[in-house]
């Protein structure tokens, strides 16, 4: 059956049949009976994928400046808002999570088009074609890997921030260039049309069902008043010791243990060493500060301890000085960490010794753990054992 449009809905424009020994499978005349493989339906799914890959790149973006600053911006990122961090870290696994119901309906939606005959009508026409190959393998491999680290689960030798960040910009120029190339298509079926298409409802509702559902069912791991429905994000952010998950426990963090005669070690102009005993007589703070983890779940929670401005001035540091933080770790990525001087100077950043009331334990930090305002928790340093003026 050769379908040319007319009248109703318009499908796809058809192109020539393929040849005849080719005629089979999903190469058949009439081989997708569905009639929603359609540009109205996809502009629909379109524009709400669109919109959740813009905010998860933003966010994305966001985090990732954030956590590694290139040198000419790490002076200027605010510490404030406190929750920044938090807000943003959160939208952005939402917004990926959202997106991977909406990405399988779209993709459902056009996939009849893999099969279009001749596979190239010319140059531009492959190019087109190469830009969508590449544009849906980096949106599948951006979605999938971001997946993944929600779950801290890494089954490939690349690393992962370095590659879902430039995934990030290969997906999103990917976009633009589709959106510009189907930019008649898309102005054509951006209204409702005058006809419904039969099914075309039942089929959007259930997609938003789908998106509602796993959006609601997950969101909870940041968003407070969600946390009931927090049945499928891999964290409760309720749960936990001290009231606060851990991310990596004192024992993943490679059985560490604290030296009997630890002392927080300061380097400066007039360097010192405290032990816990002479931190708990300095100055004592409080902040409510969260953590907010990259991988989608934060937490807040009522930290106690000591200004690391004020250990910064009892060491003569200049004002405005960064510092490096170093755990007692002997390795792993979060060992060392630096800190640019708006955080160091800022009144809600804490050499925390208590949270929520009580003493830290091991797995949050013990002895003491940096908090700071608005940064990702990747840089909230456990088991600190050396601050460094810069
Ligand atoms: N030294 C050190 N500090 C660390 C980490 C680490 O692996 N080593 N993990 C970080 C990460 S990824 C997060 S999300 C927070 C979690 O803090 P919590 O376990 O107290 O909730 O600690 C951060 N501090
Ligand atoms: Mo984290």
């Amino acid at each position: 059956m050769e379908s040319k449009p007319s009248g109703g809905p318009r499908r796809f424009d058809p192109a020539l049949p393929p040849p005849a020994f080719l005629r089979r499978g999903p190469f058949r005349p009439g081989a997708f009976r569905s009639p929603l493989h359609e540009p109205r339906t996809t502009v629909v799914l379109g524009r709400w994928l669109g919109a959740a890959l813009l905010v998860c790149f933003l966010t994305g973006l966001a985090s990732h400046l954030l956590q590694d600053p290139p040198a000419w911006l790490s002076g200027a990122l605010p510490a404030r808002p406190a929750n920044g961090y938090r807000v943003t870290q959160g939208l952005h696994v939402i917004s990926g999570i959202a997106a991977i119901p909406l990405a399988g309906a779209k993709l459902w939606a056009v996939y009849p088009r893999l099969f279009e005959w001749p596979p190239a009508r010319s140059v531009l026409h492959a190019l087109e074609r190469l830009g969508i190959a590449v544009l849906v393998a980096a949106v599948l491999l951006e979605l999938f890997t971001g997946l993944l680290n929600t779950l801290q689960w890494y089954p490939w030798p690349f690393p992962f921030r370095q590659t879902h960040f430039w995934l990030g910009w290969l997906a999103t120029g990917g976009l633009l260039v589709h959106l510009a190339v189907k930019a008649p298509l898309i102005a054509r079926n951006w209204r409702r049309p005058s006809t419904p298409l039969p099914g075309r409802r039942a089929f959007l509702a259930s997609v938003t069902a789908a998106t509602g559902l796993v959006t609601l069912t997950t969101a909870g791991q940041s968003v407070p008043w969600l946390r009931r429905l927090d049945l499928l994000a891999p964290r409760r952010p309720d749960i936990g010791s001290q009231g606060l998950p851990v991310n990596r426990t004192a024992a993943q963090a490679g059985a560490l243990t604290v030296p009997a005669d630890w002392r927080l070690e300061v380097v400066g102009p007039r360097p010192y060493r405290l032990t816990l005993a002479e931190l708990g007589r300095l100055p004592q703070y409080e902040a409510v500060l969260p953590i907010a983890c990259v991988e989608g779940w934060s937490a807040s929670a009522r930290w106690g301890g000591v200004r690391i401005t004020e250990l910064l001035a009892r060491a003569g540091a200049p004002a405005g000085s960064a510092v490096r933080v170093t755990s007692l770790e002997a390795d792993g990525p979060y060992r060392v960490m630096e800190m640019p001087p708006q955080y160091a100077d800022d009144p809600l950043t804490l050499l925390a010794l208590r949270v929520n009331g009580a003493t830290l334990n091991p797995d949050h930090g013990f002895p003491a753990r940096i908090v700071a305002p608005n940064r990702p928790g990747v840089l909230q340093t456990k088991w600190v054992a050396r601050i460094e003026v810069l």
